[in-house]
């Protein structure tokens, strides 16, 4: 038995460190490293069943040639060689007759490794395929962010412990920030007050002193009245407003309208309940909000952000170890990813597709080059993206050649007409920064990758060579490509470096105060901030919102029966007198519709919920699941998925 140093490549803020146990080739055991001071030696259930998915019989090992109807899972094996050769000569003939652009590549967060997430890009640049913008998941609230603070990271979430009113603002701490739990239960032994602001009683209320329901797509409107209620009640920081902000003049002049009487309908709370929130956010000595994404995932969620992100400005909250915000921009790029994504070989004018519209894409709408061949790697549009029956039906084209490179047999890998055999990360080398906090780790495979399986840049690299491209990363392995980001980093020391390369975590302290990285290094409220206009919404009666699952990850751990069965069956959940006004009861089969489709799940009654509000955890396998429900509109800023605003009817089934 041995044990090595690995880190945790999934799409969340927390970047564990983790202690891998091995017997010869196979991994018995993860668990957490100790040497990594914020995750701190242990980590979530989703890590520690990880060993049984990578050594589950279902994996695929081999390239697979499809041999039934598309989406029937049924496949044969073949050889790379066989793989590499028909890929190759179906993209030569396509690109004769209509041109790179009708090639579609389709990845986005499986792995977030810096080499392994992003060689595709560098890839597809050289052969100039269509490009993909990839803003499903929070580019509304980066978007937001950095029109008010331009690059300025935010606060690391050990500095929150400091703060004495901390705001879990469209939050869930226990399923997507579980480090930040201790840290908010010393900040509570110390007398700060916690608050959860969310649409439902999320799994974090467990932790707060209190917790506001507000109606989905409200909380620009609530960010504007409580400035509103700040400025009038004399609660603003002038002197910290007159020397770091520019424009709170004029922005304060806009605030009249913002009463909370005037906005109770639209946030559904009475006045005093946003003026005593908003008293006690002034009247903190060091307020902290932590900010999730959920609220950002709407029509209005960019300009949500800007409104949000005032609150600190306003009261002088970043000169106060503690104070401001957290889960927005917590590290900056720590890391010079060009090698890895080539963007001087982008073509300027190259098509450029939505990632939340693929099946609109699929269908050719509003495209000079329709798209012919999709090429997906780490991502499972066929349930994680918007308009799940558009992306079907696109997925089920005759005249569509699919590639899927994946681990096991996905919902989008049963369409595809060659499957390639994808890693785990204990099997890959690469190099991890995660979001949540500076921190970067170097983590060399652990085992050999099993059967015939291969890494995205081993992969791209094949295909590279078979295309004739000259090799976009240069004949570099995964361990070069690391290596050479780790010497040239701008922000590590050569001891740290040396700490890197041994495969040790290092975590970064954010400096205090921190810096506002804007163009004059003041914050910016000038740029008209509007702050709230109605969420897209609809005609149907119920808003519908995609929560995070404590036990899975997007649709990811869904291959673990442990893992499904500790989240348990599809389930909705929703306030209980509208279902009681619907006849419905608990653990009754409910059935959410509208124009775009129909899920049949379980009714939960369990917890808290705003009204006329339907809320979705998970994101699981099989066809009319929670995105057949969600529409493909796109958000005020960054163009990116609105997926919280979305409206349904509910009946029984
Ligand atoms: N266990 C687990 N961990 C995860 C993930 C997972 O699926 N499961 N996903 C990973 C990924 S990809 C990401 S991006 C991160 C962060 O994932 P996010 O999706 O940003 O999750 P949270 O930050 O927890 O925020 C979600 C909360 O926002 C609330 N919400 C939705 N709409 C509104 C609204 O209009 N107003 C308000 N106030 N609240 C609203 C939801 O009810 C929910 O409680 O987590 C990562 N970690
Ligand atoms: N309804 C609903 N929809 C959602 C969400 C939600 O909470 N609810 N969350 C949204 C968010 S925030 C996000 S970020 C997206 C995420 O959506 P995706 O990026 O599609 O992420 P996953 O669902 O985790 O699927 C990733 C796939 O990549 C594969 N994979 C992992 N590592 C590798 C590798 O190294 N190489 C290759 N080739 N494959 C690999 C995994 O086996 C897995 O099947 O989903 C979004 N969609
Ligand atoms: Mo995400």
């Amino acid at each position: 038995m041995s044990t090595c140093r690995s880190a945790c490549p999934y799409d969340c803020p927390e970047g564990c460190s983790l202690l891998v146990e091995t017997e010869g080739n196979t991994v018995t055991s993860i668990t957490g490293d100790p040497a990594n001071p914020f995750t701190d030696g242990w980590v979530c259930a989703k890590m520690r069943n990880l060993p049984e998915a990578i050594n589950s019989p279902e994996r695929i090992l081999t390239p697979l040639r499809r041999t039934g109807a598309k989406g029937t899972g049924e496949f044969e094996p073949i050889s790379w060689d066989q793989a590499i050769g028909e890929i190759t000569s179906r993209w030569k003939d396509l690109i004769a007759q209509y041109g790179a652009e009708t090639i579609l590549p389709y990845s986005y967060a499986g792995t977030m490794g810096v080499v392994h997430r992003n060689c595709g890009e560098g890839f597809f640049h050289a052969l100039g395929a269509s490009r993909l913008k990839r803003t499903l998941c929070s580019t509304a609230k980066s978007t937001g962010w950095q029109k008010v603070m331009g690059g300025s990271c935010d606060l690391a979430p050990w500095d929150v412990e400091h703060s004495d009113l901390i705001l879990l603002w469209s939050a869930n701490i226990p399923a997507t920030r579980a480090h930040l739990a201790p840290i908010l239960r010393k900040a509570k032994a110390n007398g700060a007050k916690i608050i959860l602001i969310d649409v439902y009683e999320n799994a974090s209320a467990e932790l707060a002193d209190q917790t506001i329901l507000i109606q989905p797509g409200s909380d620009g409107a609530l960010a504007l009245s409580m400035l509103q209620v700040l400025d009038q009640e004399g609660l603003t920081d002038e002197a910290w407003l007159a020397e770091h902000a520019a424009g709170w003049e004029e922005f304060r002049a806009t605030l009249d309208v913002w009463d909370p009487e005037e906005t109770q309908c639209l946030i559904g709370q009475a006045p005093d309940v946003i003026r005593d929130l908003a008293r006690a956010y002034g009247r903190a000595k060091a307020p902290c909000i932590v900010l999730g994404s959920g609220f950002s995932r709407s029509g209005n969620g960019g300009e949500a952000t800007r409104a949000i992100t005032a609150l600190p400005a306003a009261v002088g909250a970043w000169a106060k170890k503690g104070g401001g915000t957290y889960g927005v921009c917590s590290s900056p790029d720590l890391v010079d990813k060009s090698a890895v994504k080539r963007p001087d070989l982008a073509g300027p004018n190259t098509q450029m597709i939505n990632i939340n519209q693929l099946g609109r894409a699929l269908e050719g709408k509003g495209l000079s080059t329709p798209i012919r061949s999709l090429y997906v790697y780490h991502a499972n549009p066929a349930t994680v993206t918007s308009d799940q029956n558009a992306v079907r039906r696109g997925l089920a084209r005759e005249d569509l050649f699919t590639v899927v490179h994946e681990r096991y047999m996905t919902d989008t890998a049963k369409y595809a007409d060659i499957i390639l055999p994808a890693p785990y990360m204990v099997e890959q080398t690469d190099l991890y920064t995660p979001y949540g906090y500076r921190q970067i780790q170097y983590a060399p495979a652990v085992v050999p990758a099993p059967g015939e399986v291969k890494s995205n840049l081993e992969v791209f690299t094949l295909l590279s060579a078979a295309m004739g491209l000259d090799d976009p990363f240069q004949g570099r392995t995964a361990e070069e490509l690391c290596r050479q980001m780790v010497e040239d980093s701008w922000a590590l020391s050569r001891e740290e470096k040396d700490k890197v390369l041994a495969g040790e975590p290092v975590v970064l302290e954010s400096p205090f105060p921190l810096p506002i990285q804007t163009e004059d290094g003041k914050v910016h409220l000038d740029d008209p901030i509007i702050g709230w206009f109605p969420p897209h919404g609809g005609s149907d009666p119920f808003h519908l919102i995609c929560a995070p699952a404590v036990h899975t990850l997007n649709s990811s751990f869904n291959e673990s029966s442990t893992l499904r069965d500790l989240r348990g069956e599809m389930t909705v959940r929703m306030n209980s007198e509208d279902a009681a006004r619907l006849g419905l009861v608990l653990g009754e089969q409910v059935v959410c519709y509208n124009k775009l489709g129909e899920m049949t799940c379980t009714l939960a009654l369990d917890r808290a919920v705003a009204p006329m509000t339907v809320v979705a955890e998970g994101v699981y396998p099989g066809e009319n699941t929670v995105n057949c429900l969600t529409h493909d509109r796109l958000s005020d800023w960054g163009e990116a998925t609105t997926m919280n605003d979305n409206t349904i009817w509910v009946r029984k089934a």
